[in-house]
């Protein structure tokens, strides 16, 4: 089964998709385009999201960082006059020295995922969706910005004029998303945000032709006009999309074969030029994860 992941909607489905299937059947091909480097070191958000939901260490009060991590570093520096972009923790910013050093000695993000992987004793294959440095700009009245001075640095409040991934007309599916993909039928696209997290994966070159030819199921982050959670509608308005799950389905075309829409969504579902499933996909406890997991498997079954 593979996963295309961001950061928060995801990681919550992969939460319920683990009591259904065993983690080593489980690969997730995870957004880098919000990644940054902080004090030195590369922070991969969405990766190390992932990685800690696996390990058992998330925080899921927030769905980033590790539960209970303390922040002595981030305040020492931050006595010293250094206000780091992010507010790293400690054992979080160990994952990003470990990272770092392997790959300041030459391996790639990749590799050093494997490692922290391996280290952190995950048995699903966690794949940054490529090794390229690529980068999310925000197009804002004040200049452009990373991803992570619009939605951290400035509380998403900035208009958006446009968003570009810089980077990523470089950038292709690493081997091992391409194996993947070529031993799987099956994908699943969670409900991340349409524009910053599952955009870039889509972006890669050759991407959408290889997803052309599985059986790709999404979910729209989106009810009504309003996102679940984060700046998906600000950025999804921005790009030219209906905020709704209409957009969601336009910003993935012609790669979708299912969408699963929350049952409160007050659309039709023959609206759509895609079949359109109703279902709950507010997951507010890991029971609710597991049920929509259940129901996304289910019509992956069904679809021939
Ligand atoms: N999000 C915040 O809103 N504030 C933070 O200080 C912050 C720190 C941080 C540190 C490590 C990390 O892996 C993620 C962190 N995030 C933080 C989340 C990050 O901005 C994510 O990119 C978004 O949540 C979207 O996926």
């Amino acid at each position: 089964m593979i996963v295309l992941s961001g950061g928060t909607g995801t990681p919550k489905l992969i939460q319920g998709l683990r009591k259904l299937v065993p983690d080593e059947e489980i690969t997730v091909i995870v957004n880098t385009a919000e990644d940054i480097t902080v004090s030195g070191n590369l922070i991969s958000p969405d990766v190390d999201t992932v990685l800690y939901l696996f390990s058992g260490a998330l925080d899921t009060s927030k769905w980033w960082g590790i539960k209970n991590d303390t922040f002595h570093t981030n305040k020492a520096l931050q006595k010293m006059g250094l206000n780091e972009k992010l507010m790293l923790g400690d054992a979080d910013r160990a994952t990003c020295i470990f990272r770092s050093e392997l790959m300041r000695k030459g391996a790639s993000l990749t590799a050093a995922t494997q490692r922290l992987s391996s280290a952190l004793g995950i048995k699903a294959s966690i794949l940054p969706m490529c090794d390229e440095k690529v980068d999310t700009i925000v197009n804002t009245p004040q200049g452009l910005i990373h991803f992570q001075d619009f939605w951290v640095g400035a509380r998403g409040e900035p208009d958006v004029l446009d968003v570009k991934i810089s980077g990523i007309e470089k950038a292709k599916p690493t081997k091992e998303v391409l194996a993947a993909l070529e031993s799987e039928d099956n994908v699943i696209i969670g409900p991340s945000n349409p524009i910053t997290s599952i955009g870039p994966i889509l972006a890669l070159k050759g991407m959408r032709n290889l997803l052309k030819k599985k059986k790709v199921l999404a979910i729209s982050p989106i009810i009504g006009n309003s996102p679940v959670s984060g700046p998906a509608g600000k950025l999804m308005k921005a790009c030219g999309f209906p905020v709704s799950s209409k957009g969601v389905a336009e910003c993935y075309g012609d790669i979708l074969d299912v969408m699963v829409i929350d049952e409160r969504d007050d659309v039709e579902e023959n609206d759509f030029p895609v079949k359109v499933v109703k279902y709950d996909t507010l997951m507010t406890s890991v029971e609710k994860s597991k049920a929509l997991a259940q129901r996304v498997l289910d019509l992956l079954g069904d679809i021939r």
